[in-house]
C-alpha cells in the first residue's frame, strides 16, 4: 500500500543555492546530502515532517552531475521546477511495482534501484500517469 508522500523532486541548476533558499525562506534545517551516481544527480533531502508510518516526507532537491542524465535533459527542456513526485510504500517496492504494472502502467526498471538514504526505488512512466513522473520508495 502507498502510505505517504515520501518526497517531491525539484530539479535545480545550483544545489547549494537552492538548499539555502529553502532554509532561509521557510526555516527547514534537517538536510541530508548525497550523490547518486546511477541516477546522475547530487541531491539534498530536506525533511518536512514525520509521517504516521515511521517514515517522513521530504523535498528532494536534485542537480545533474552529467549532461546525459535524465534530470539534465529535463532541465534543458523545462528549466528549474518540480520534476517528480514520490510515494512511499509499506512493502517491497518490487511487489508494489508489479501490482501497479498489472494495472497497465509502465514501470521503468526491471528491478528496484538505489534511492536516497538507503531506500529502494522504481519509477512509473509519466505518459501513463497523466503527465507526472512518479517514483515509488521503500524506505531503508
Ligand atoms: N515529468 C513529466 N513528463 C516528463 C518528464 C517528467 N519528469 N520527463 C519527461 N517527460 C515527458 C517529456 O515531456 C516527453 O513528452 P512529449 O513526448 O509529450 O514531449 C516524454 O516524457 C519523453 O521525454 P524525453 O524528454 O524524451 O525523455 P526520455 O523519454 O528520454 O526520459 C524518462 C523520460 C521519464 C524515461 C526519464 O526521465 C527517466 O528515466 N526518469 C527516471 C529517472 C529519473 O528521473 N532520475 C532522477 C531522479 C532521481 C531520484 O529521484 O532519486
Ligand atoms: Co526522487
Amino acid at each position: 500500500m502507498l502510505t505517504r508522500i515520501d518526497h517531491i523532486g525539484i530539479a535545480c541548476h545550483d544545489l547549494e543555492a537552492t538548499v539555502e533558499f529553502y532554509k532561509a525562506t521557510y526555516g527547514f534545517t534537517d538536510a541530508h546530502f548525497e550523490v547518486n551516481e546511477e541516477q546522475g544527480v547530487r541531491e539534498c533531502m530536506l525533511k518536512i515532517n514525520e509521517t504516521g508510518d515511521g517514515a517522513a516526507s521530504y523535498l528532494q532537491l536534485i542537480e545533474p552531475i552529467r549532461d546525459d542524465s535524465a534530470v539534465a535533459k529535463w532541465l534543458a527542456k523545462n528549466g528549474e521546477g518540480v520534476h517528480h513526485i514520490a510515494f512511499g510504500t509499506d512493502r517491497a517496492v518490487a511487489d508494489e511495482s508489479a501490482e501497479i504494472a498489472g494495472r497497465g502502467v509502465r514501470v521503468l526498471y526491471d528491478a528496484p534501484r538505489n534511492g536516497s538514504m538507503g531506500s529502494l526505488i522504481n519509477f512509473l512512466h509519466p505518459k501513463d500517469c497523466h503527465g507526472v513522473l512518479t517514483e515509488l520508495v521503500q524506505k531503508a
